[in-house]
C-alpha cells in the first residue's frame, strides 16, 4: 500500500473499472450478430473488452465467418454504436461500480491528479451521465489516440497531460490489453478483476472498493 500512498497521478480505464458498460456493448453487438443470423455469446464478448470499436467488429466478423468491405464495416460499426448510444443514454450515477466515486474523491483529497485512459469514443458522454466528469484533470479517450491498447499511447498521453512521469503514476485496468499497454508505458498497473486473467498486473484487486479506506 506504500506505493499507492506516494503516487502523484492515477489513470483509470472506464469500462470495467469505473462503470460496467460491457453489458451494453454486448447487447448491441449481439443485435448485430442476430441480424447476420449467428449467435454471439457472453464468452465471445470477453474478447472485446478494452478493444477498440473497429477491432471488436473484426472479431465478430471472424466469429461469424463473414467477409465485409471496408465501407460495410464502417456502416455496421456505426449501426452498432447507435444502438449502444440508446442503451447508455439511460445510465445514471447508480451504474458506477462499487467504490469508484469514493476512491476518486479519496485520491483527489490527497492531491493525486486523475486521468481517464479509455479506448471508448463515448467516454465523455458516459462520465457525464454517471456524474463524475468534473473529477478528471485529463481525459484521454478513443477520440484522442490513434493506436489501440495494448499500444502504450493512451497511457503515455495521460501521464503527459497530467504533467507527470510514468514512474509517478498508477493505472487501473480490467482488460489484458490495457494491462499490457500500461506496462509498455512504464506505469505501475493494478488489475481490476480476476487474478488468473490479469496475471501480468503488478497487483490485482476485485474492485476499487477494495482500495477505499
Ligand atoms: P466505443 P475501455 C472499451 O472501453 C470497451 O471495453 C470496449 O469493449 C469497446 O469496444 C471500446 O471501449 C470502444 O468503445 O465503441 O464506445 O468507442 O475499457 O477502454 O474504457
Ligand atoms: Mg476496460
Amino acid at each position: 500500500m506504500g506505493l499507492l500512498d506516494n503516487i502523484k497521478g492515477a489513470l483509470f480505464d472506464l469500462d470495467g473499472v469505473l462503470v460496467d458498460t460491457a453489458k451494453y456493448h454486448y447487447l448491441a453487438w449481439k443485435r448485430l450478430a442476430e441480424q447476420w443470423g449467428f449467435e454471439f455469446t457472453e464468452a465471445d464478448n470477453e474478447r472485446l473488452k478494452g478493444v477498440s470499436r473497429m477491432r471488436s467488429l473484426e472479431i465478430i466478423i471472424e466469429i461469424g465467418g463473414l467477409t465485409l468491405s471496408e465501407e460495410e464495416k464502417l456502416r455496421k460499426a456505426e449501426e452498432k454504436n447507435e444502438w449502444y448510444l440508446q442503451y447508455i443514454h439511460q445510465m445514471d450515477h447508480s451504474e458506477l461500480l462499487p467504490g469508484a466515486k469514493e476512491y476518486l474523491l479519496q485520491l483527489k483529497a490527497k492531491g493525486v491528479r486523475i486521468a481517464l485512459g479509455s479506448a471508448s469514443k463515448n467516454a465523455v458522454f458516459i462520465l457525464e451521465k454517471v456524474g463524475i466528469a468534473d473529477l478528471f484533470d485529463a481525459i484521454i479517450d478513443g477520440t484522442k489516440v490513434s493506436k489501440a491498447k495494448p499500444d502504450p499511447e493512451v497511457f503515455e498521453a495521460g501521464c503527459r497531460e497530467l504533467g507527470l512521469k510514468p514512474s509517478e503514476c498508477v493505472v487501473f485496468e480490467d482488460a489484458e490489453a490495457g494491462i499490457k499497454a500500461a506496462i509498455a508505458a512504464g506505469v505501475y498497473v493494478i488489475g481490476i478483476g480476476n487474478p488468473a486473467i490479469l496475471s501480468e498486473a503488478n497487483r490485482v484487486v476485485g474492485g476499487l472498493n477494495d482500495l477505499v479506506s
